[in-house]
């Protein structure tokens, strides 16, 4: 067991409309992991953030750009908002990401370019968060990057497998947040 403190946060990546089965991006199952993040979201944690990929509506990582994605996530769509039956109500920061039209962010805290920063860190640092759980969508894209960047940036990083869903196999995704490091645990693992 893992007992979760006010030195934890739980990280809600980019559990979106348009990554939800009938979405633009689809993610195969990506409503599952709503009841699961529901659940989690009643233990104390000292914080819980959500992401949402915010893109502009000529994104580079659209293909009409070049990009390898369909067309997603358009800043204030219904497709970019936050599943609706996603609880919010202990959300203390809702971060956007991906804002930028030429360089795409997978992870909260470092966008793809590999220099430009988020807020992220320094909100948990200024918070005393030492440890996050990250949760969400797609576990093989923006779930893995969050989590890798943030032992990078010296939070203890865990992933909560089955509050996560992927394009690819599963995996794929385990083995390289495995060999990053990253522990990787099931929600009935906290309490
Ligand atoms: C994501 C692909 C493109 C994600 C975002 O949230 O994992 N994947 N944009
Ligand atoms: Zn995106």
């Amino acid at each position: 067991m893992i007992k979760i403190s006010s030195a934890d946060a739980l990280l809600i990546v980019d559990v979106q409309n348009d990554f939800l089965p009938g979405g633009a991006l689809a993610v195969p199952e990506g409503d599952a992991v709503i009841a699961v993040i529901n659940q989690l979201m009643r233990l104390p944690f000292g914080e819980i953030v959500t992401t949402q990929d915010w893109h502009p509506a000529a994104h580079c990582s659209f293909r009409e750009q070049g990009g390898p994605w369909p067309r997603h996530c358009v800043a204030d769509t219904s497709g970019a908002a936050l599943a609706e039956t996603l609880d919010c109500a202990a959300v203390s920061l809702e971060l956007r990401k991906g804002q930028s039209l030429s360089v795409d962010s997978y992870s909260a805290f470092l966008e793809n370019d590999g220099v430009t920063r988020t807020i992220l860190k320094d909100w948990l640092h200024e918070r005393k968060i030492a440890r996050v759980f990250v949760t969400g969508l797609a576990l093989d894209y923006c779930v893995t990057a969050t989590a890798i960047d943030a032992q990078d940036d010296g939070f203890e990083s865990v992933i909560v497998l089955d509050a996560c869903r992927g394009i690819a196999p599963l995996e794929d995704a385990v083995s390289k947040a495995e060999n990053a490091g990253i522990l990787l645990v099931r929600s009935s693992d906290l309490s």
